[in-house]
């Protein structure tokens, strides 16, 4: 019995069977990290320009169905672009095994299916206008390379008769264990030889971006405006803690964007052109800006996604110069009936003509409350439109003002938002927040509410459904410019929904029907749940 045919076989063929495979798949991991490590270190030099795998997520981004990327912003928040960046290099490594495999099978296979992965990626990144193409071309070329020269050395080691590997394809014959341990050595050091250099490529990489990185915005120095914010006085904003600040600071204002890679836009070479159906196109540069006669003025500004309650949106004072001198001195033609904006990146956004000679704030912007604007908020120019939302009117990192018909669409009209996008009138309690547990007795309701163009008259807040009863009102000011809002609650022991509604300047009440953000804008009541005990 012991000398069955089948244990006798059980003793040969299980390392060959069952431990190839593996291995095989380990080298393609490792090959495809170096070349991809080798490819991101290339393409970053000095941080200034996007990396691969950044150019490549860009253009997904912009590739992939409006809804979709909705949804990923919408579970993912501010995560989605590194949880993207993770995915991408996820998928490469998995790819890398895939090639591994081919390659153990037969090397040529493994060889094509490494350099038909590495074209692939640079098809994708070529379309990134903020990547340069020849660097991308050398980076990705060298990758491929790097990964192929790795991946021929491991699945060598792997492959010698008698040894391991023998398992990959090939036939089954008895191992002498001292062989089989001598060529894993081999396999490990050339596996972890492999592995250093792609650790290293990494580490270079952020430590030549670490040490360039510093924002460019910190070395520009903005002319005082010669007409300054009427309403940003600090002193206007109620005591109440937990109440968003009249003025937001720039690092809590909030940040939605399509750039995986922040544009890092040089100054010294950046040029904005007025161009399109006017009569007189010009361009200006970043000194020409700053020596016109800058203005400041205090606008709210909302992403269309803000969900009610939500917290897209926030106040600062903008310095810059109104669209209107621009657009007279360029002389608009009857067709321009829309203003494009068009950032470094490639994204546009676009509005009609009319709501920059209407007499609202709609300004080429230089400025955020007090500083530069920062790198990630437009560096070193962007629009404001009081009114509109970001998505059709506040272009970041501004290349060009271009004056179009109304049949362009800007980036997210053919994402599936609407072609025109006016700010609703909104309302959120800031405290007490929701799920809050409170003693009975005083308790105090505050928030802010806003209608950029057309100002806040009221704010009301009911609890449960009694009656609404009108908030005070801090003495902003502006009707571009959420105003604060607070009232004392006696508060009685128990469950209760605190809701809040406001009415804009021309005395429309905010609207009462709950809707989702896509198209247009969320609708809806703000509410906060508490128990008092
Ligand atoms: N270049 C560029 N500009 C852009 C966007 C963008 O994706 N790219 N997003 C817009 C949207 S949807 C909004 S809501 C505002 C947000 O501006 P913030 O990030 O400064 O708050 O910027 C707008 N400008
Ligand atoms: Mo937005």
């Amino acid at each position: 019995m012991i000398d069955s045919p089948e244990l006798t076989s059980a003793v040969d063929v299980p390392p060959a069977a069952g431990v190839g495979w593996p291995w095989a798949a380990v080298s393609g991991v490792l090959a495809a990290a170096t070349g991809l490590a080798i490819t991101e270190l290339i393409t970053t030099p000095g941080g200034r320009t996007p990396s691969v795998v950044s150019s490549v997520a860009a253009r997904l981004i912009d590739n992939t169905p409006g809804w979709l990327v909705r949804f990923g912003i919408d579970r993912l928040g501010t995560n989605d672009k590194p949880v993207l960046v993770v995915s991408i290099v996820a998928l490469c490594l998995v790819a890398g095994a895939v090639c591994g495999l081919l390659g153990a099978r037969r090397r040529w296979w493994g060889v094509a299916a490494t350099v038909a992965v590495s074209m692939a990626g640079l098809s994708l990144a070529l379309g990134d206008q903020l990547a340069p193409r020849g660097r991308l071309w050398t980076a990705s070329i060298l990758g491929a390379l790097a990964s192929v020269a790795a991946l021929l050395m491991l699945l060598a080691t792997l492959d010698r008769p008698g040894e391991p590997a023998a398992m990959i394809a090939g036939p089954v014959r008895a191992q002498d264990p001292r062989i089989k341990l001598a060529s894993r050595r081999q396999f490990f050091a050339y596996a972890g030889g492999t592995g250093a250099v792609a650790v290293t490529a990494v580490g270079i990489g952020k430590a030549l971006r670490g040490s360039s990185s510093a924002d460019s915005a910190s070395q520009v120095v903005l002319p005082a405006p010669a007409r300054a914010a009427l309403s940003a006085s600090p002193t206007e904003s109620f005591d109440v803690a937990g109440l968003s600040p009249l003025v937001t600071p720039n690092a809590d204002f909030y940040r939605i964007d399509t750039a995986v890679f922040i544009p890092r836009v040089d100054v010294n070479s950046w040029k904005l052109k007025i161009s399109g159906m006017v009569d007189h196109p010009f361009e200006l540069n970043f000194n020409e800006l700053l020596a016109m006669d800058l203005v400041e003025e205090t606008v709210t500004m909302q992403c269309v996604s803000n969900a009610v309650g939500g917290d897209l949106v926030g106040n600062a004072v903008w310095r810059g110069v109104p669209l209107k001198g621009l657009l007279e001195r360029a002389g608009v033609q009857p067709k321009g009936v829309q203003i494009v904006g068009r950032s470094v990146d490639g994204f546009t956004a676009g509005f009609p003509t009319e709501k920059a000679l209407d007499g609202r704030v709609a300004m080429l912007v230089v400025g955020m409350n007090g500083q530069p604007l920062p790198a990630v908020h437009g560096f070193p120019a962007r629009l404001v439109v009081a009114g509109l939302y970001g998505y059709v009117s506040a272009t970041k990192w501004l290349s060009e003002i271009q004056l179009t018909d109304w049949d362009f669409d800007g980036y997210w009209v053919p994402r599936g938002w609407a072609k025109e996008g006016p700010i609703k009138t909104q309302s959120r309690i800031d405290v007490p927040r929701d799920g809050a547990k409170l003693p009975v007795g005083k308790v105090t309701v505050a928030g802010v509410a806003w209608a950029p163009t057309r100002g806040i008259s009221k704010v009301e807040v009911r609890i449960d459904d009694g009656d609404w009863v009108e908030a005070r009102i801090g003495d902003a000011t502006d009707k571009n410019t959420w105003v604060q809002w607070m009232v004392d609650w006696d508060a009685t022991a128990g469950k209760h929904y605190v809701w809040v509604r406001a009415t804009d300047g021309t005395g429309a009440v905010q609207i009462e029907k709950q809707s989702s953000p896509d198209p247009d804008g969320a609708t809806g009541y703000h509410w906060r749940r508490v128990t008092v005990a």
